[in-house]
């Protein structure tokens, strides 16, 4: 739960932004891979204010059953018509008014996250403030595709290690698993190194996920179905290697049964993912009364999600290195007037300024916005 109280403040009109941004690589994970973030932005304005959302959704469903056309429809004809021109209220206010929509998390969270941007704006307050951040500087990881070779993805180990990066996370899938680890542990014996399958094995690979203990890994992330909790029970039941969730808690609800039934023992959040920031605020809660780690995920964000990222990785459960690498890791000009820069000791700076605490390049945004429509 967060502590301060916002203000209520009015949503007089709203946009929706998809803007197109080539990736510096390739991004290929077990379900596809991106060449491009194509991101939708969704800006909100009222008081004399704009707040800006970022959607985590992606072009097609292979993370989720969310894209980037499902969360614009849902945003244009649920989401931002449930606030638009109603009376002022503070962001969990807000939310409330589009509760009864069911499922469609990422586009919610892409409206909340505009208006705690706005109602940052109007209090003076940074997101990391408001979400009760205590950390100035946040210990970064960056996760790695899969590559077209075990030596390509060794070079890109040693570059991004070179960089400061605290952690790799590695993609992984069926037959890209066990020889990745082996040649990673042999080349990096000590680097805190970890997987991530996008739900491409199932209870039947158990013995081949079993043999990845001997490579110490920190934690093998959503190995099994995306909606499933009971066979990754099952298999942490099997292993060492700590599971790690992702796609398979989408709310409170879920997470309270993988504390139950033992289905992992970390939780990647992503604020997308669980319908927004405040939502994600209560997960770390019931995560560190759980004494489950939490880290901060990512959907390969633009500078203006990535602040939000920030700010929810300054949460004292956030306890491990995320996937909240710096602006250059993605694109070779993000839409931010200072990109965000990988310190020395593989830290990034949480935003102190008021609400998202970024300055975006107008000009830059401009120039990489494929559309742009009014709502309402
Ligand atoms: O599973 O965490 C994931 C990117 C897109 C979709 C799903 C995932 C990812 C990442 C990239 O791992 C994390 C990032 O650097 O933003
Ligand atoms: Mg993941």
């Amino acid at each position: 739960m967060i502590q301060v109280q916002l203000p209520e403040l009015p949503v007089e009109r709203a946009r929706l932004r998809v803007v197109a941004l080539p990736l510096v690589s390739p991004f290929t994970t077990s379900f596809g891979t991106q060449t491009e973030r194509r991101a939708l932005l969704v800006e909100v304005f009222g008081a004399g204010l704009r707040g800006w959302g970022e959607c985590a959704a992606g072009l097609d469903p292979g993370y989720s059953y969310e894209t980037l056309a499902s969360t614009m429809e849902a945003l244009r004809r649920h989401i931002l018509p449930a606030i638009l021109g109603r009376e002022a209220a503070d962001p969990a206010g807000q939310s409330a008014r589009w509760a009864w929509v069911r499922g469609h998390n990422m586009a919610k969270a892409a409206a909340e996250m505009a208006l705690l941007d706005q109602a940052g704006q109007a209090a003076g307050l940074s997101l990391a403030a408001i979400l009760g951040g205590v950390k100035q500087r946040i210990p970064c990881g960056v996760s790695i595709g899969i590559q077209p070779s075990l030596e390509a993805t060794l070079t890109a180990i040693d570059g991004y290690l070179a960089q400061g990066y605290l952690r790799i996370k590695l993609k992984c899938k069926p037959g890209y698993d066990l020889q990745l680890a082996a040649a990673v542990r042999e080349r990096f014996p000590t680097t805190p190194v970890m997987l991530d399958a996008n739900s491409a094995y199932t209870l039947a690979d158990a013995e081949r996920l079993r043999q990845l203990d001997e490579f110490n890994l920190m934690m093998i992330e959503q190995p099994l179905a995306h909606d499933d909790l009971l066979d990754h029970a099952a298999l942490q039941a099997q292993i060492r290697t700590p599971v790690c969730l992702d796609e398979s808690v989408e709310s409170l609800t879920d997470l309270r049964a993988a504390v139950r039934l033992q289905s992992g023992r970390i939780l990647n959040i992503k604020a997308g993912r669980v319908a927004g920031l405040l939502p994600a605020v209560r997960i770390h809660d019931a995560c560190r009364e759980a004494d489950w780690p939490v880290w901060c995920g990512g959907m390969l964000e633009t500078g203006i999600g990535r602040a939000a990222n920030l700010a929810l990785a300054s949460l004292p459960g956030f306890t491990l290195p995320g996937d909240t690498s710096a602006s250059d890791r993605y694109f070779r000009r993000d839409l931010l007037e200072e990109p965000f820069t990988l310190a020395e000791d593989g830290t990034l700076p949480v935003p102190s300024g008021p609400g998202l605490g970024v300055a975006i390049d107008s000009a830059w945004l401009d120039q990489v916005t494929v559309h742009l429509e009014e709502v309402g």
